[in-house]
């Protein structure tokens, strides 16, 4: 059996340019494995806690060097020497922790730890990741592509957080031409109107628009010019992040310059799901408003998916609490909004059960890891959302995603 004997962490910076987890894994002392922690900026109020240092005269508080302390000196003596199993190694790393939500080593610095390890038993296995997390079956994802970013992942004053392509041809490598190719119109299109073609978080354009429908418009002509059908072979999914455009105070929804009630706000959906070809919408409500999220299931869950986020930030309690509700029908997935592999497989376990659509996903701020990529894959998600065909960090899982196609399709020989 492999063991750990070798730990260490580095401070590095995500794709916000802030700084994030970064660690390396030794097995048996003939290899290393390493894994960075990606982050959220529209993050549900219930997920693990994400450790920053709070000084504010390093970078403006969010330095990580204390979680990179966890894992060097607490971390590391407790499991060096420790046999490559998943589920102990998260029990140890719980354990040790000990808080309901992460808060005494940090959810980034036990991310970290368990992404190497689930890393490392692969490699231990002389297995590729997905190939070694698949129980037999394996799919190449449906991919959510976010070409025009809004909410809290631009300053364009569009209140929706994320357009996303949905193409659902054949191979990845059609999906991802398609993709691009759409991104490209997408960009012609806005110069022609005079608008910026800069970008946003995910990678995706931020100009400034007057209204939602006007961002989903453009979209469905920058489909068509590129020589696709929107609604045959293109769809949209839209992540609203409905809790960064909502007034505690009033209980109202601002969007677009109107101020909505939560019915209002549901009649907006029916209305656009009636005319564009929209296929999942996430996070509609904020995120404590489970209610309406039910409603929304009723009225339209058999036409859509209804994604939730925020509300079960990958959560197996959670989860069940929303399967008992009948709220949503669709759930995202994000390593470290709960802090360990092992928890996050058995939300998907959970998920798959109750007929649940499962979709991996990246953070806003994201780094070179692509293992979300293989997780998709391997985990048989059946969805993956990844940003935009742009930037490096969200690029290399469309490119990992590529690579793993063609070693399935038997394209890959190396002699
Ligand atoms: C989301 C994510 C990823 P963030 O809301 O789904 O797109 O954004 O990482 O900022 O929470
Ligand atoms: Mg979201």
């Amino acid at each position: 059996m492999a063991k750990i004997t070798g730990l260490c962490a580095h401070e590095i910076l995500d794709s916000r340019g802030d700084p994030t987890v970064y660690c390396e894994m030794e097995v048996d002392g003939t290899f290393i494995v390493d894994a960075s922690v990606p982050s959220g900026a529209s993050t549900g109020a219930r997920e693990a806690l994400e450790l920053r240092d709070g000084i504010q005269s390093r970078y403006d508080g969010k330095g990580v060097k204390r979680a990179i302390t966890n894992i060097n000196e607490i971390i590391k003596p407790e499991i060096m020497g420790m046999e490559l199993n998943q589920r102990a190694i998260d029990e140890k790393l719980l354990k040790m922790d000990g808080t309901f939500n992460k808060s005494a080593l940090g959810a980034n610095s036990i991310l970290a730890v368990s992404l190497c390890t689930m890393k490392a038993l692969a490699k231990a296995n002389g297995k590729e990741l997905y190939e070694y997390l698949s129980n037999g079956s394996i799919s190449m994802p449906i991919a959510m592509m976010n070409i025009l970013n809004g909410g809290k992942h631009a300053n364009n004053g569009v209140a929706i957080q994320e357009f996303m392509i949905v193409p659902t041809i054949k191979t990845i490598h059609e999906r991802v031409r398609c993709g691009a190719e759409i991104f490209h119109k997408l960009a012609e299109l806005l110069k022609k109107k005079g608008l910026t073609t800069g970008l946003g978080d995910e990678g995706g354009y931020a100009p400034k628009l007057v209204s939602s429908t006007e961002a989903l418009d453009l979209i469905v002509e920058a489909i068509r010019k590129a020589g696709y059908i929107p609604g045959k072979n293109v769809y949209i999914a839209l992540d609203i992040a409905a809790d960064s455009f909502y007034d505690k105070e009033t209980g109202l929804y601002k969007l677009d310059n109107a101020k909505m009630s939560r019915d209002g706000l549901l009649n907006y959906y029916k209305y656009i799901v009636e005319k564009y070809p929209i296929i999942s919408i996430e996070d509609p409500f904020e995120e404590n408003d489970i209610e309406s999220l039910t409603k929304m299931t009723e009225v339209l869950g058999e036409k859509i998916m209804i994604v939730g986020d925020d509300y079960f930030v990958t959560d197996a309690e959670l989860l069940k609490n929303a399967i008992n509700e009948k709220a949503a029908n669709a759930i995202l997935l994000k390593a470290n909004q709960v802090g360990t592999v092992t928890e996050m497989l058995e939300t998907i376990r959970i998920a798959k059960e109750h007929n649940y659509k499962t979709i991996i996903s990246h953070r806003s701020a994201e780094t070179i890891d692509t293992f979300i990529a293989d997780m998709a894959v391997g985990l048989n998600t059946g969805f993956i959302k990844t940003g935009s065909l742009s930037r490096g960090e969200r690029i290399g899982k469309y490119n990992r995603l590529m690579i793993i196609e063609d070693k399935l399709l038997g394209k890959s020989k190396l002699g």
